[in-house]
């Protein structure tokens, strides 16, 4: 596939001539702690600054855990986690990207000069994320949801993932399009590990090609998920912990950078930057 028909554009980003690389900077108590109920932003940031070095384009801040089952948290805190750290990693130079489904947060943060909201919800959990994004003009994520963490693994039921998967992601980017965000400014997601079982999973990321059927670049989010887990541990054994699954997730980044992803976004840079290198080399070599 063609880096040209494969990757696109999006409007209000810097454009890469390769597979973008988004680190993850989680600021969340387990994150960046000694394992305790400690974390501060002078690590959150530092965190961001190292993933850059090592080659992220783009570092993605978020203070609410997604992981299936997981609480919410309260607006308050999440504001207080994730704006100093925006703040932070801005004022170094470094594109920040949201990952929030509440839109003052994701107001805030855009105020704070953060260049892309990233909403696991699509817009879906908060009904004013979709006018703050329009009214601010900038970048948004539109993934595919089907509801809050609690509860998700019950909506992991398709008949035909990949063509549900498609279907209901195309129906939130016209959502998000009628609510006025600029459509050069939408990327799409499948939200890998989101209402999916591990066997959901592998078929999205085989069938990458046909999420770009939605016309939008495509972002993948595979980094250190559960399928990966189950795939490296076999049917009976039980997975390895998330942070073996590094290299599973760079095997990932190659996939999604060939597939023509625009961008994947991974908790461990180093790998994955260097795979979407070789995969851009290779491309050119065509
Ligand atoms: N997954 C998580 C968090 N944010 N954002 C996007 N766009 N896509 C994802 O799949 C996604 C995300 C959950 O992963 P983490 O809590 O391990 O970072």
């Amino acid at each position: 596939m063609s880096t040209l028909r494969g990757r696109g554009r999006v409007e209000g980003l810097p454009e890469w001539d390769r597979c973008a690389v988004m680190g993850v900077v989680n600021v969340t108590p387990d994150s960046f702690s000694d394992g305790g109920h400690w974390f501060d932003t002078t690590a959150a940031v530092k965190h961001g600054l190292e993933l850059v070095a090592e080659g992220a384009d783009l570092v993605d801040v978020g203070g609410e855990s997604t992981r299936p089952g997981a609480p919410r948290v309260d607006e308050a805190e999440e504001l207080r986690r994730v704006l100093p750290v925006v703040r932070g990693l801005v004022s170094e130079g470094v594109s920040v990207s949201v990952d929030t489904m509440r839109a003052s947060v994701a107001e805030q943060s855009l105020t704070a000069g953060a260049v892309l909201v990233n909403d696991v919800s699509g817009g879906l959990a908060d009904p004013a994320m979709v006018p703050v994004v329009a009214a601010a003009n900038a970048p948004f994520v539109v993934m595919h949801w089907r509801g809050f963490s609690e509860g998700m693994n019950q909506r992991a039921v398709y008949a035909d993932v990949v063509g549900e998967v498609l279907t209901e992601l195309r129906q939130r980017v016209e959502a998000v399009v009628e609510g006025g965000v600029a459509p050069e400014r939408v990327l799409v997601d499948p939200g890998l590990g989101f209402a999916k079982q591990a066997g959901h999973d592998l078929a999205l990321v085989a069938h990458l090609d046909r999420l770009r059927e939605l016309g939008r670049p495509l972002l993948v989010a595979a980094s250190r998920k559960r399928f990966l887990g189950r795939v490296l541990a076999g049917q009976d054994a039980s997975p390895p912990p998330a942070r073996e699954r590094d290299a599973a997730t760079a095997a990932v980044t190659t996939l999604a950078a060939s597939a023509g992803a625009w961008g994947v976004r991974v908790h461990e840079v180093r790998a994955s930057a260097d795979a979407v290198r070789v995969v851009r080399a290779v491309e050119a070599a065509r």
